[in-house]
């Protein structure tokens, strides 16, 4: 099939052109390579050294015989999108192409209207070219489980039963996300689903818990093949930071309670998924909404996870509490199903222990480059828009 990735140079977009042209799937993509500025602009850096864009190109057609059109342009610009699909002509767009920090988008009013603007308007004109251009192609956009927020009730897929003064209806599920940038996905949710209402578009919105991990067998012994790792307050994520932590012997980092339960999967699982969704696409004019997880979990139960693994291999590992500086629920019901994914055959990783001591042996190598940028472990991004370094409460 000819996938088109919005996001080709991202965490998931570059290990996903790996992955789907390893199976079989010709690819092509597009990125402004923003994810590596905004990551220096936050005082990080990749835990694990990425190859520039040319690199990855040489690596790319070392591994798989083939060039890859990788374009660098902005997904704002509807006529450098159209472009790409005039030349390309996608079966399916996966779009990975988004601003996907939280802590970033609530820096300030210029960073949150800046998420929005950027998530937003590429959604739409993704949605418009496929219209236009392609329209039996098949979206797959990358939403996330943070779209629903943490209600009291169980979080089904993007829709649920409703009786209401006796009357019965089948409705999406409210969406209270917890930052600018979640919000950000719930419209871009609404938009994919009303586009393929009206025009009888093909999409599967991925409701992802948070991924960890930054290996995929198909990047082989290539360094030159390694997608990013991010450990600073916006980009790193919690297991992800965790063990680059650990590598350095600095406290991990719980927030609060550290009871706040999400979904998590390894990187592997998530490619995995994206790739059912592509191969088991919906009729013309379904949106279908997947939840992508392999199980919820708290934050503290995975930081012990990483204190077991490093244990494991001789580090030795605290755990600490800092202020929470994000206003979350730190202690709630949390019970989302994953179904959809089930049914088509997602086998989800057991042995996440062994994910994270694969990558707490990758990081030893390159413990230098954390231990360098180890000001950017501490937030100091706050959801009221104040800025103030958390301080460890227990
Ligand atoms: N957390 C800590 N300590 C840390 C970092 C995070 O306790 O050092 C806690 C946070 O307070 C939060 C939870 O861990 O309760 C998850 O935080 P995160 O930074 O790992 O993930 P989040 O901000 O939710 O965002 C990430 C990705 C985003 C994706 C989302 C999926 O950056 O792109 O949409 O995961 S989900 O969390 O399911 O919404």
């Amino acid at each position: 099939m000819r996938v088109f990735i919005a996001g080709i140079d991202g965490y998931l977009g570059w290990p996903l052109a790996l992955y789907l042209s390893a199976n079989g799937h010709q690819v092509a993509g597009a990125d402004l390579l923003l994810r590596r500025e905004w990551v220096a602009e936050v005082g990080g850096v990749s835990a694990l050294p990425i190859a520039s864009r040319e690199e990855r190109l040489t690596a790319f057609k070392e591994a798989f015989g083939v060039e890859l059109d990788f374009r660098v342009g902005d997904l704002t610009d509807y006529d450098f999108v159209t472009r790409c699909f005039q030349d390309f002509q996608p079966e399916a767009v996966v779009h990975l192409g988004q601003m996907p920090s939280a802590p970033y988008s609530m820096m300030d009013q210029a960073h949150c209207v800046w998420t929005q603007q950027n998530n937003v308007v590429n959604n739409l004109n993704i949605l418009w070219a496929i219209k236009e251009l392609a329209p039996a192609a098949h979206l797959i956009k990358l939403g996330t489980m943070g779209e629903y927020g943490t209600p009291a009730l169980d979080i089904p897929e993007g829709f649920f039963d409703v009786e209401y003064r006796g009357r019965k209806d089948r409705l999406p599920f409210p969406r209270q996300a917890g930052s600018w940038y979640h919000q950000s996905k719930v419209h871009d949710s609404h938009n994919t689903h009303f586009a393929s209402k009206i025009w009888s578009l093909k999409a599967t919105d991925i409701m992802q818990g948070v991924v960890f991990g930054a290996r995929i067998p198909e990047m082989g012994g290539d360094p030159r093949l390694r997608t990013r790792l991010d450990f600073d307050q916006c980009f790193g994520t919690a297991i992800n930071r965790f063990c680059c932590q650990a590598v350095i012997g600095h406290p991990l980092t719980l927030f609060g309670l550290g009871r706040q339960k999400r979904g998590f999967l390894p990187l592997t699982d998530s490619m995995r998924c994206l790739r059912l969704a592509l191969e088991n696409p919906p009729d013309a004019g379904e949106y279908r909404v997947f939840n992508q997880f392999e199980n919820a979990y708290s934050v503290a139960e995975l930081a012990c996870l990483v204190k077991e693994a490093a244990a494991d291999i001789g580090l030795p590992v605290e755990i600490r509490r800092y202020e929470n500086p994000r206003t979350e629920m730190e202690e709630h019901h949390y019970n989302p199903d994953r179904q959809h994914l089930l049914d088509l055959g997602y086998e989800p990783t057991r042995d996440l222990k062994s994910v994270i001591e694969t990558m707490l042996l990758d990081l030893l190598e390159h413990r230098g480059r954390i231990e360098a940028h180890a000001d950017a472990l501490i937030p100091d991004i706050r959801w009221d828009a104040s800025r103030k370094r958390s301080e460890v409460i227990g």
